[in-house]
């Protein structure tokens, strides 16, 4: 058998993507999650982590003075489990340029749009304003440009009329569960990987993000 990618998973909620990729540990993604770590301690996906047995850890940004000293303590303990990949999955709090460098060219982030549209917060809200008939959902590798790293997937849905901006993220989310486990996958067989600020794919370098195949919107 082959041997699994090592992971760490920083959330800071729900933890609906931690999920999915637990599930797929269960079929066919080579990966082993080392430790879940939170920001918060009422984050659902602790929950889902203790369900699955894997260890958890929760670093609470209030009982620190500032970013600089909470990222040095978040760099450690992710140290602590060796992990090939970091996986931010739900986590909300900017990292430092120093945190990210700790971790270059092994940190994912997912985030709900089409990068680079919309960066930040509130993306459904601000898609439905801005009148868009395609949002999405962006895998990115983690730079210290705030959801600006070059861009590994993107899955595309459509907005309905009568979206609202729950209706939207629901729509988005369901589509996350599938593109990120597969974007983890390519990195944990080498088939992708990031030197310097380009991300590379099979050998060449990769100019336009990989897009998960669209089935019929539900
Ligand atoms: N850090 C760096 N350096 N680069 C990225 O690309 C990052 C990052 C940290 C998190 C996730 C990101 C997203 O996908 C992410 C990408 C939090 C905020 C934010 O404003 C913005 C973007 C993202 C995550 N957080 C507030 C803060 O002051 C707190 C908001 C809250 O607690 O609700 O840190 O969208
Ligand atoms: C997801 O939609 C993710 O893309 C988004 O938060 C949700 C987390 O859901 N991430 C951000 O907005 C990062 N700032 P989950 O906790 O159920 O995985």
């Amino acid at each position: 058998m082959k041997k699994k990618l090592p992971l760490v998973v920083l959330i800071s909620g729900s933890g609906s993507n931690l999920q999915a990729i637990i599930d797929g540990t269960n079929s066919d993604l080579p990966v082993e999650i080392r430790a879940v770590i939170s920001n918060k301690t009422e984050a659902y996906g602790l929950e889902r982590a203790r369900q699955a047995g894997i260890e958890t850890r929760v670093l609470d940004h209030t009982q620190f003075d500032g970013r600089d000293s909470y990222d040095l303590a978040l760099g450690d303990i992710i140290e602590e489990y060796q992990p090939g990949l970091v996986i931010l999955a739900g986590f909300m709090r900017i990292l430092t340029p120093s945190l990210v460098k700790r971790f270059h060219g092994r940190m994912y982030n997912i985030h709900p749009s089409l990068l680079p549209k919309f960066r930040g917060l509130h993306t459904h809200e601000r898609a439905i304003e801005a009148g868009e008939t395609v949002h999405g959902a962006s895998v990115h590798f983690v730079t210290e440009e705030l959801d600006g790293g070059p861009l590994v997937m993107q899955t595309k849905v459509p907005v309905m009329p009568e979206d609202s901006p729950d209706t939207l993220a629901a729509r988005v989310l369901k589509r996350e569960h599938l593109i990120y486990p597969a974007a983890i996958k390519l990195f944990a067989e080498g088939s992708v990987k990031m030197e310097g600020d380009t991300v590379y794919h099979n050998g060449r370098p990769l100019e336009s993000p990989i897009l998960l195949e669209t089935e019929k919107a539900t």
